[in-house]
C-alpha cells in the first residue's frame, strides 16, 4: 500500500504521524470515506465539497486547493493498482503542543489511505440487516454539528458497541428529542405506500452522499421522495427500510428492535434501488 502524507508517499510500515498531532490528541480534524469502482472515484466532487465544508466549519484551512487535493487523491488511487476499493481522506489540525488550542498547530496534516473495502457480509444484502435502537443519543447539533464529518466518532462508536452487544448488525441513533437521526455510519430510509422517506439533516443526520444518490434513483423510478422527521413508530409500521452509506451502498433492513419491518424480507423497491445503484457503479 502506498499512503500519501503531506505530499509524499510511504509504505504502510513507514506511514507515520506525530503523537502530538491534534487529530490523535483531540480528534481535531475531518475526513471523508470514498469508494472507487473500476479505477473511477465515485462522487469525487461531492466528497471533496463536503470535506471542504467540514473543514471550514471547524476553521481548519486545508493547505491544498481542491484541484490539488483531487490530483493527490487520484494519484494515490492509481499508485495502489486496485480496481475497486476505498479511500480515506483525512485532514487533521496537525502537530501542536499538548493543550487543545489549535493555534499551536501551524500546519494541518493531509493523509490519503487507499484500502480494500470492508463491507457487510454478502448475506446481509440478501437477507437484510437486524437493527436495534440505541440508548446513546446522536450528539446534539448545538454540541457538534452532525453535518461535520469530523474525527470525533466516539458517539457513533458507543452506539455501534451497543448494537454489537445486542447481537444486532447496526444501531439506530435518535436525537435528543427522540426523532430518528441515522445509523452509526449510514443514513436510514423507509418506504411507506411507495413514498420514500429519510430524516432531514436537522434531525441529526449527515448529508450522506449515498443518501443523495438513493434519492435520485428513487425519483428516477417515479417515486415520491420526502425528508421527514420520523420516530421509531414510522419504521415499525413501514413497508420497507434500507440504509445507505459509502461502505454499505444500499442495504436492506428487515427488523428494528426485534419487530419485523413489512414482510420481514428485503422489499421490492429496496431491491430495485440496489440494482440501480449497482448499475451506476459498474457502468463506465
Ligand atoms: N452517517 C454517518 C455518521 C456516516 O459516518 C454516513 C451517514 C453515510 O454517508 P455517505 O456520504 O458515506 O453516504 C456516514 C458515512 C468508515 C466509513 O470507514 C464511514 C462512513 C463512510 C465510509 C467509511 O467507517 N460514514
Amino acid at each position: 500500500m502506498q499512503i500519501y502524507i503531506d505530499g509524499e508517499f510511504f509504505s504502510e510500515q513507514e506511514a507515520k504521524i506525530s503523537v502530538f498531532d491534534h487529530g490523535l490528541l483531540y480528534g481535531d480534524g475531518v475526513f471523508e470515506g470514498i469508494r472507487f469502482y473500476n479505477g473511477k472515484v465515485f462522487c469525487c466532487d461531492e466528497h471533496l465539497e463536503r470535506l471542504y465544508h467540514s473543514a471550514r466549519a471547524i476553521l481548519l484551512e486545508i493547505p491544498l486547493e481542491v484541484e490539488e487535493l483531487k490530483r493527490a487523491l487520484l494519484e494515490t488511487v492509481q499508485r495502489n493498482q486496485l480496481s475497486d476499493g476505498y479511500v480515506r481522506l483525512i485532514i487533521t489540525r496537525g502537530k501542536g503542543s499538548l493543550g487543545l488550542n489549535p493555534k499551536s498547530c501551524p500546519k494541518p496534516t493531509v493523509i490519503i489511505i487507499v484500502s480494500t473495502v470492508a463491507l457487510y457480509p454478502k448475506e446481509s444484502y440478501e437477507k437484510g440487516l437486524v437493527v436495534i435502537t440505541c440508548a446513546t443519543r446522536r450528539v446534539a447539533p448545538g454540541a457538534l454539528s452532525p453535518m461535520i464529518k469530523s474525527l470525533n466518532y466516539l458517539n457513533n462508536v458507543m452506539a455501534r458497541l451497543e448494537a454489537v452487544h445486542a447481537g444486532a448488525d447496526e444501531g439506530l441513533l435518535l436525537n435528543e428529542q427522540g426523532f430518528i437521526a441515522e445509523c452509526t455510519a449510514d443514513n436510514i430510509f423507509i418506504i411507506k405506500k411507495e413514498i420514500v422517506m429519510t430524516p432531514p439533516a436537522s434531525s441529526g443526520a449527515l448529508a450522506g452522499i449515498s443518501r443523495a444518490v438513493a434519492c435520485r434513483l428513487a425519483l428516477d423510478m417515479g417515486l415520491e421522495v420526502k425528508e421527514v422527521a420520523m420516530t421509531c413508530y414510522d419504521v415499525y409500521t413501514a413497508d420497507e427500510c434500507f440504509l445507505t452509506g459509502t461502505a454499505a451502498e444500499i442495504v436492506p433492513v428487515i427488523s428494528l428492535d426485534h419487530r419485523k419491518i413489512g414482510s420481514g424480507q428485503p422489499g421490492p423497491i429496496t431491491k430495485e434501488l440496489m440494482k440501480r445503484f449497482l448499475e451506476l457503479t459498474t457502468k463506465d
